[in-house]
């Protein structure tokens, strides 16, 4: 019995230290992997996410004969077709064209959800040839886009394409371009998904090092090829 009590009394100061000690590994062991987990998670979702944006463009344009234009992302409110950063495409009825080329990914035109797994708006570029629409003639066998996908920003040969006619853009888990290094030229290759014209940058996920101070990069890009969104339509009987 006086054996059981003297422990009864708790533990030491040595025993409860070893404790904690045990404790902290442990937690640290399983905190570091989950943070990577739901990394890992937002970008497959996002990929996915990407994916099926471009299946809804591809619909978009089999019952329309045409792409979506952008959903501006800045100016005034004229109207139901030229509203900025209500989801929905922006046009010029009279003209047939598009308000601009870039924009938000029009989410609400498509019916899908409006942001991404960081919670941030789409890009969205489309080549002009495929968004005009009456009184324009729309595109046909022959047209290709002029969107170009590269290895890096100064878009040398070899790239991925040249006639890409639809680029979506998820600015990635920085939610934007990257703010660890903010002077010029840090992270050019996200910049060139920033800048609105026809180069995108499209390759893995890579950090920034003191060896390679401007190598930050975390987007993640689809784009749809001339090639594919013809031989959809041709298929469905919209083309020729
Ligand atoms: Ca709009
Ligand atoms: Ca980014
Ligand atoms: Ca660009
Ligand atoms: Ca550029």
């Amino acid at each position: 019995m006086r054996y059981k009590s003297h422990h009864l009394k708790g533990f030491t100061l040595i025993e409860m230290a070893v404790v904690l000690v045990i404790l902290a590994l442990l937690l640290g062991g399983l905190l570091l992997p989950l943070s990577a987990q739901l990394d890992q998670k937002n970008y497959t979702d996002t990929k996915r996410q990407l994916e099926s944006s471009m299946e809804a463009l591809m619909g978009y344009a089999i019952a329309n004969k045409h792409l979506p234009c952008p959903d501006k992302n800045a100016g005034a409110n004229n109207g139901p077709n030229d509203n900025p950063n209500d989801g929905i495409e922006d046009f010029d009825v009279v003209a047939g064209t598009c308000i601009t080329q870039e924009g938000n990914f029009p989410w609400a035109t498509l019916s899908l959800k409006d942001t991404d797994s960081w919670n941030q708006r789409l890009i969205y570029r489309a080549s002009a040839a495929f968004t005009v629409r009456a009184p324009i003639t729309t595109f046909g066998l022959a047209t290709n886009g002029v969107l170009r996908l590269c290895n890096e920003a100064a878009c040398n040969a070899p790239r991925l394409t040249d006639t890409a006619v639809a680029v979506i853009v998820s600015r990635g888990k920085n939610r934007g371009v990257c703010t660890t290094l903010p002077s010029p030229p840090a992270c050019v290759d996200e910049r060139e998904n920033d800048d609105a014209d026809n180069d995108f940058v499209s390759h893995e996920l890579r950090v920034s090092s003191v060896a390679s101070p401007n190598a930050e990069y975390d987007d993640v890009v689809a784009w749809l090829s001339s090639n594919i969104l013809v031989n959809r339509m041709v298929s469905a009987g919209q083309l020729p």
